[in-house]
Protein backbone atom coordinates (compact mmCIF):
# COMPACT_ATOMS: atom_id res chain seq x y z
CA UNK A 1 0.00 0.00 0.00
CA UNK A 2 1.45 3.22 -0.90
CA UNK A 3 2.26 5.37 1.82
CA UNK A 4 0.90 9.48 2.45
CA UNK A 5 2.00 12.25 3.79
CA UNK A 6 -0.16 15.49 4.58
CA UNK A 7 1.37 18.84 4.07
CA UNK A 8 0.41 21.74 5.91
CA UNK A 9 1.40 25.60 5.39
CA UNK A 10 1.03 27.15 8.57
CA UNK A 11 1.32 31.30 9.14
CA UNK A 12 -0.20 32.29 12.54
CA UNK A 13 -2.44 29.17 12.32
CA UNK A 14 -2.84 28.82 16.48
CA UNK A 15 -6.71 29.49 16.42
CA UNK A 16 -7.47 27.37 13.52
CA UNK A 17 -5.05 24.80 13.53
CA UNK A 18 -6.56 22.34 16.63
CA UNK A 19 -9.70 22.02 15.33
CA UNK A 20 -7.86 21.11 12.20
CA UNK A 21 -6.25 18.52 13.72
CA UNK A 22 -9.02 16.93 15.39
CA UNK A 23 -10.82 16.41 11.91
CA UNK A 24 -7.26 14.68 10.90
CA UNK A 25 -7.29 12.08 13.70
CA UNK A 26 -10.81 11.82 13.82
CA UNK A 27 -10.82 11.16 9.44
CA UNK A 28 -7.73 9.16 10.12
CA UNK A 29 -9.76 6.71 12.70
CA UNK A 30 -13.07 6.83 10.37
CA UNK A 31 -10.98 5.01 7.39
CA UNK A 32 -10.87 7.95 5.38
CA UNK A 33 -7.29 7.70 4.18
CA UNK A 34 -7.39 4.07 4.39
CA UNK A 35 -6.55 3.89 0.11
CA UNK A 36 -3.10 4.92 1.88
CA UNK A 37 -0.91 4.28 4.88
CA UNK A 38 -1.20 7.65 6.66
CA UNK A 39 2.95 8.12 7.82
CA UNK A 40 2.97 11.78 8.33
CA UNK A 41 1.39 14.48 9.14
CA UNK A 42 3.60 17.72 8.66
CA UNK A 43 3.20 21.37 9.49
CA UNK A 44 5.03 23.88 8.17
CA UNK A 45 5.00 26.78 10.27
CA UNK A 46 6.23 29.67 8.59
CA UNK A 47 7.44 32.42 11.57
CA UNK A 48 4.67 32.09 13.09
CA UNK A 49 4.27 34.63 16.76
CA UNK A 50 1.45 32.97 18.18
CA UNK A 51 2.86 29.79 19.11
CA UNK A 52 1.41 27.63 16.09
CA UNK A 53 4.83 24.94 16.25
CA UNK A 54 4.05 24.24 20.18
CA UNK A 55 -0.18 23.95 19.48
CA UNK A 56 1.40 21.35 16.69
CA UNK A 57 3.57 19.59 18.50
CA UNK A 58 1.42 19.78 22.26
CA UNK A 59 -1.11 17.42 19.81
CA UNK A 60 1.45 15.03 18.85
CA UNK A 61 -0.23 12.54 21.65
CA UNK A 62 -3.30 12.05 19.81
CA UNK A 63 -2.02 11.97 16.40
CA UNK A 64 1.59 10.73 16.64
CA UNK A 65 2.00 10.94 12.83
CA UNK A 66 2.38 15.00 13.31
CA UNK A 67 6.15 16.70 12.71
CA UNK A 68 6.25 19.66 13.08
CA UNK A 69 9.00 22.08 10.87
CA UNK A 70 9.66 26.04 11.98
CA UNK A 71 11.31 28.34 9.17
CA UNK A 72 12.11 31.88 10.06
CA UNK A 73 11.30 34.63 9.33
CA UNK A 74 7.99 33.97 7.31
CA UNK A 75 9.04 33.64 3.85
CA UNK A 76 5.80 32.38 2.10
CA UNK A 77 3.40 29.95 1.57
CA UNK A 78 5.15 27.99 -1.45
CA UNK A 79 8.59 28.48 -0.01
CA UNK A 80 6.87 26.63 2.81
CA UNK A 81 5.43 23.65 0.58
CA UNK A 82 8.84 23.63 -1.31
CA UNK A 83 10.30 23.22 2.16
CA UNK A 84 7.72 20.30 3.19
CA UNK A 85 7.86 18.53 -0.04
CA UNK A 86 11.69 18.26 0.74
CA UNK A 87 11.04 17.11 3.78
CA UNK A 88 8.46 14.16 3.63
CA UNK A 89 8.76 10.72 3.25
CA UNK A 90 5.51 9.45 1.54
CA UNK A 91 5.07 8.16 -1.55
CA UNK A 92 1.93 10.54 -1.93
CA UNK A 93 1.77 13.91 0.11
CA UNK A 94 -1.98 15.79 0.52
CA UNK A 95 -1.43 19.35 0.48
CA UNK A 96 -3.85 21.26 2.51
CA UNK A 97 -4.69 24.30 4.37
CA UNK A 98 -4.76 24.56 7.79
CA UNK A 99 -8.33 25.22 7.92
CA UNK A 100 -10.07 22.61 7.09
CA UNK A 101 -11.37 24.97 3.87
CA UNK A 102 -11.89 21.21 1.81
CA UNK A 103 -13.22 18.37 4.05
CA UNK A 104 -10.85 15.92 4.35
CA UNK A 105 -13.28 13.44 3.43
CA UNK A 106 -12.61 15.31 -0.23
CA UNK A 107 -9.46 13.37 -0.27
CA UNK A 108 -11.37 10.07 -1.59
CA UNK A 109 -12.00 10.98 -4.70
CA UNK A 110 -8.75 12.74 -5.05
CA UNK A 111 -7.19 8.76 -4.48
CA UNK A 112 -9.32 7.51 -6.49
CA UNK A 113 -8.34 9.40 -9.45
CA UNK A 114 -4.32 8.88 -8.65
CA UNK A 115 -4.82 4.68 -8.02
CA UNK A 116 -7.26 4.04 -10.75
CA UNK A 117 -5.54 0.44 -11.99
CA UNK A 118 -5.53 1.79 -15.15
CA UNK A 119 -2.50 3.71 -16.89
CA UNK A 120 -4.89 6.43 -16.62
CA UNK A 121 -3.76 6.80 -12.90
CA UNK A 122 -3.13 10.73 -12.02
CA UNK A 123 -0.11 12.20 -10.74
CA UNK A 124 -1.65 15.05 -9.39
CA UNK A 125 -5.19 15.34 -8.68
CA UNK A 126 -5.88 18.67 -7.32
CA UNK A 127 -9.00 19.76 -6.12
CA UNK A 128 -11.70 22.38 -7.18
CA UNK A 129 -13.98 24.72 -6.55
CA UNK A 130 -15.11 25.59 -10.29
CA UNK A 131 -15.93 22.71 -12.28
CA UNK A 132 -19.38 20.44 -12.62
CA UNK A 133 -20.02 18.54 -8.96
CA UNK A 134 -17.69 21.49 -7.03
CA UNK A 135 -19.42 22.62 -4.08
CA UNK A 136 -18.94 26.14 -2.70
CA UNK A 137 -21.15 25.67 0.89
CA UNK A 138 -19.45 28.87 2.35
CA UNK A 139 -18.70 31.63 0.08
CA UNK A 140 -15.94 33.34 -0.10
CA UNK A 141 -16.68 37.44 -0.15
CA UNK A 142 -18.26 38.13 -4.15
CA UNK A 143 -14.86 40.27 -4.71
CA UNK A 144 -12.19 37.40 -3.59
CA UNK A 145 -14.36 34.68 -5.43
CA UNK A 146 -14.27 36.60 -9.12
CA UNK A 147 -10.93 37.80 -8.49
CA UNK A 148 -10.03 34.02 -8.13
CA UNK A 149 -12.13 33.27 -11.37
CA UNK A 150 -10.15 36.24 -12.89
CA UNK A 151 -6.64 34.92 -11.88
CA UNK A 152 -7.22 31.17 -13.03
CA UNK A 153 -8.52 32.80 -16.68
CA UNK A 154 -4.84 34.86 -16.23
CA UNK A 155 -2.95 31.74 -15.77
CA UNK A 156 -4.67 29.55 -18.68
CA UNK A 157 -4.50 32.37 -21.26
CA UNK A 158 -0.51 33.20 -20.13
CA UNK A 159 0.47 29.08 -19.26
CA UNK A 160 -1.60 27.25 -21.23
CA UNK A 161 -3.21 24.82 -18.26
CA UNK A 162 -6.19 24.24 -18.76
CA UNK A 163 -7.79 24.23 -15.30
CA UNK A 164 -10.48 26.03 -14.12
CA UNK A 165 -9.22 26.09 -10.54
CA UNK A 166 -5.61 25.94 -9.43
CA UNK A 167 -5.54 27.81 -6.09
CA UNK A 168 -7.67 25.49 -3.88
CA UNK A 169 -5.55 24.55 -1.09
CA UNK A 170 -5.84 21.19 -1.59
CA UNK A 171 -3.82 18.79 -3.84
CA UNK A 172 -2.71 14.72 -4.02
CA UNK A 173 1.09 14.65 -5.43
CA UNK A 174 2.66 11.57 -6.51
CA UNK A 175 6.50 12.50 -4.85
CA UNK A 176 8.30 10.56 -7.22
CA UNK A 177 6.94 12.31 -9.99
CA UNK A 178 7.79 16.03 -8.83
CA UNK A 179 10.73 15.43 -7.07
CA UNK A 180 12.88 15.51 -9.97
CA UNK A 181 12.14 19.26 -10.49
CA UNK A 182 11.71 20.50 -6.60
CA UNK A 183 14.62 22.34 -6.45
CA UNK A 184 13.66 24.37 -9.56
CA UNK A 185 10.70 25.60 -8.03
CA UNK A 186 11.19 29.39 -6.83
CA UNK A 187 7.63 30.75 -6.04
CA UNK A 188 7.82 31.70 -2.23
CA UNK A 189 4.34 33.20 -2.11
CA UNK A 190 0.52 32.13 -3.66
CA UNK A 191 1.43 32.11 -6.73
CA UNK A 192 3.30 28.33 -5.68
CA UNK A 193 0.77 26.10 -7.59
CA UNK A 194 0.90 27.75 -11.02
CA UNK A 195 4.50 27.09 -10.51
CA UNK A 196 4.66 23.51 -9.84
CA UNK A 197 1.90 22.70 -12.24
CA UNK A 198 3.76 24.16 -14.97
CA UNK A 199 6.61 22.07 -13.77
CA UNK A 200 4.29 18.88 -13.76
CA UNK A 201 3.03 19.93 -17.18
CA UNK A 202 6.59 19.96 -19.04
CA UNK A 203 7.79 16.75 -17.16
CA UNK A 204 4.43 14.97 -18.70
CA UNK A 205 2.97 14.17 -15.51
CA UNK A 206 -0.53 13.55 -16.35
CA UNK A 207 -3.05 15.60 -14.03
CA UNK A 208 -6.52 16.03 -13.63
CA UNK A 209 -9.15 18.55 -11.71
CA UNK A 210 -11.85 16.73 -9.31
CA UNK A 211 -14.17 18.86 -7.93
CA UNK A 212 -14.46 19.55 -4.13
CA UNK A 213 -16.88 20.36 -1.47
CA UNK A 214 -15.37 23.81 -0.13
CA UNK A 215 -16.39 26.08 2.76
CA UNK A 216 -15.32 29.28 2.99
CA UNK A 217 -13.46 29.50 6.35
CA UNK A 218 -13.27 33.42 8.38
CA UNK A 219 -9.38 34.59 9.10
CA UNK A 220 -7.96 34.26 5.48
CA UNK A 221 -4.37 35.57 5.29
CA UNK A 222 -4.58 36.40 2.16
CA UNK A 223 -4.98 40.35 0.78
CA UNK A 224 -7.29 39.57 -2.42
CA UNK A 225 -6.35 42.61 -4.45
CA UNK A 226 -2.34 43.08 -3.05
CA UNK A 227 -1.78 39.49 -2.93
CA UNK A 228 -3.71 39.35 -6.63
CA UNK A 229 -1.60 41.69 -8.06
CA UNK A 230 1.60 40.08 -7.27
CA UNK A 231 0.29 36.74 -8.02
CA UNK A 232 -0.21 37.95 -11.31
CA UNK A 233 3.06 38.97 -12.25
CA UNK A 234 4.59 35.87 -10.90
CA UNK A 235 2.75 34.18 -13.25
CA UNK A 236 4.11 36.56 -16.41
CA UNK A 237 7.82 36.03 -14.84
CA UNK A 238 7.49 32.23 -14.50
CA UNK A 239 6.28 31.62 -18.00
CA UNK A 240 9.10 33.44 -19.34
CA UNK A 241 11.26 31.64 -16.61
CA UNK A 242 10.44 28.08 -18.02
CA UNK A 243 10.43 29.05 -21.27
CA UNK A 244 13.94 30.06 -21.33
CA UNK A 245 15.03 27.61 -19.08
CA UNK A 246 16.89 24.97 -20.54
CA UNK A 247 18.26 22.10 -17.64
CA UNK A 248 15.66 19.07 -18.25
CA UNK A 249 13.49 18.84 -14.66
N1 LIG B 1 3.67 28.76 5.49
C1 LIG B 1 2.83 29.75 5.19
N2 LIG B 1 1.56 29.45 5.08
C2 LIG B 1 0.71 30.45 4.79
C3 LIG B 1 1.12 31.78 4.61
N3 LIG B 1 0.03 32.51 4.34
C4 LIG B 1 -1.01 31.62 4.37
N4 LIG B 1 -0.59 30.40 4.65
C5 LIG B 1 -1.36 29.17 4.80
O1 LIG B 1 -2.07 28.91 3.64
C6 LIG B 1 -3.29 28.26 3.95
C7 LIG B 1 -4.46 29.00 3.35
O2 LIG B 1 -4.50 30.27 3.91
P1 LIG B 1 -5.84 31.09 4.03
O3 LIG B 1 -5.48 32.40 4.64
O4 LIG B 1 -6.89 30.26 4.70
O5 LIG B 1 -6.19 31.30 2.50
P2 LIG B 1 -7.62 31.42 1.79
O6 LIG B 1 -8.50 30.36 2.34
O7 LIG B 1 -7.27 31.18 0.35
O8 LIG B 1 -8.08 32.80 2.05
C8 LIG B 1 -3.33 28.18 5.49
O9 LIG B 1 -2.87 26.92 5.88
C9 LIG B 1 -2.38 29.28 5.90
O10 LIG B 1 -1.80 29.10 7.18
C10 LIG B 1 2.51 32.06 4.74
O11 LIG B 1 2.97 33.21 4.61
N5 LIG B 1 3.30 31.00 5.02
MG1 LIG C 1 -8.72 29.51 4.03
Amino acid sequence: MPSLSILIPAFNEAARLPQTMELIKSSKEKGIFKSMELAEVWIIDDGSKDGTAQIAKNFAPGLPEIRVHSVTPNQGKGNAIHTGLKLLSGDWCLIADADSATPWDQFIPLAQACLSNTSSGFRIAMGSRDIEGSVRKERQSWLRENLGRLFNFAVRLITGLPFKDTQCGFKLIHMPSVRPFLTLLRVKRFAWDVELLLFAKRAGLSMVEVPVVWEHQEGSRINPLKDGIEMFFRVIQMRIRIAFLSVEP
